[in-house]
């Protein structure tokens, strides 16, 4: 094998070497900051149940990433009538995430702009 080459190689498996204890490191030291929510399957009419964990709590400054693993589009929207959190996510396809960061201590309800209340949610803000 050419110098080259070898050169090539040895710096490739440097690399992938270095990259995958990067990728371990983000596993051991996952962001504290983000918490997920599952939008479970068959959320549509399941009231409190139809996010999970329920309620979720998140350190001020941090933010929720709303995963969908139902097969029907939902959205999230920020319960502006109970508590001043105000925000609307467009609709989330199956699969899809939705992610928020909240910036001031409270508590926020939300709930599905598809299927209205019979979807809600709360999250703690601390
Ligand atoms: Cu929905």
């Amino acid at each position: 094998m050419c110098f080259v080459a070898r050169c090539i190689q040895k710096s490739s498996i440097v690399g992938v070497f270095f990259f995958a204890i990067f990728l371990s490191a983000c596993d051991f030291f996952p962001d504290p900051q983000k918490k997920e929510v599952s939008i479970v399957f068959e959320a549509s009419d399941l009231g409190d149940a139809s996010f999970s964990p329920n309620p979720i709590v998140v350190h001020f400054g941090g933010h929720v990433v709303w995963k969908n693993n139902d097969k029907l589009t939902h959205s999230i929207v920020g319960d502006a009538e109970k508590g001043g959190c105000a925000f609307k996510s467009e609709g989330i396809l199956p699969g899809g995430t939705f992610k928020k960061t909240f910036s001031k201590r409270m508590t926020c309800q939300y709930y599905c702009g598809i299927h209205g209340r019979a979807m809600r949610g709360r999250i703690i803000v601390k």
